[in-house]
């Protein structure tokens, strides 16, 4: 893969900063050694045209490698990942194990995660979220209790760092205004070592850098 761009925020209020989804991208592209332009779009920009053109849904991040566009972070970081060894090993059944990671992380534990998410940063004061909210809570937990006990002693999802581990983190993250991580120490040693990676701090660093860079004038 040549010429990497990745679409993302010039700027985020800082609930959201280091969650923005682009950090999967830049984390994947990391791990695999790849460098890589970033492409800022402001907020605003996310449903004109031209971006619309590159993610049909007006979100980041967006991704161009060699001339060809993709997007969905989980898409982008299975592509990046089908070519390095560093985060998808080479046998295919273990690749489909890595896939069904992937997959469960995505569309499996992040579904709940985001509702709470959503919740507790945007619409905390609406009287419906005090009904809702202990429901998302226990659906979370539940995925939470699942996820502790296949990692049990483990380091990783699998036998090594891959890309489900990367994408399982960034979903984990999502919590960290709540202890229901903390919560659970098989879970908070996860997270905390994945991101302990030099890769992850070099993403983590470069996606707070450019909103740093951007971070409008105080009033
Ligand atoms: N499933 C998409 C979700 C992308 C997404 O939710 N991006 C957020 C930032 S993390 C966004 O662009 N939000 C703006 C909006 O929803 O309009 C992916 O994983 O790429």
């Amino acid at each position: 893969m040549n010429k990497i761009v990745v679409w993302g925020f010039r700027w985020a209020p800082p609930f959201a900063q280091g969650l923005v989804r682009d950090l999967r991208v830049r984390w994947a592209l990391e791990e695999a050694g790849l460098a890589y332009d970033v492409q800022l779009i402001d907020f605003d920009e996310r449903h004109a045209g031209a971006y619309r053109q590159r993610q049909p849904f007006g979100m980041v991040p967006a991704f161009e490698a060699d001339g060809r566009g993709l997007f969905e972070s989980g898409a982008v970081v299975h592509r990046i990942a089908a070519e390095s060894p560093l985060l998808m090993p080479v046998d295919e059944p273990a690749r489909a194990e890595v896939v069904s990671w992937m997959f469960a992380a995505l569309n499996t534990v992040e579904p709940p995660i985001q509702s709470l998410l959503e919740m507790d940063l945007l619409h905390a004061d609406e009287p419906w979220v005090a009904l809702r909210r202990p429901a998302v809570v226990e659906a979370v937990n539940a995925r939470l209790a699942v996820l502790a006990g296949h990692l049990g002693t483990r380091d990783c999802l699998l036998d090594r760092f891959t890309a489900a581990d990367l994408l399982m983190a960034t979903v984990l993250r999502f919590l960290r205004h709540t202890d229901l991580v903390d919560g659970c120490p098989t879970l908070a040693a996860y997270v905390e070592r994945c991101e302990a990676r030099p890769a992850f701090q070099r993403a983590l660093a470069a996606q707070l850098a450019d909103y740093a860079r951007h971070a409008p004038l105080a009033a």
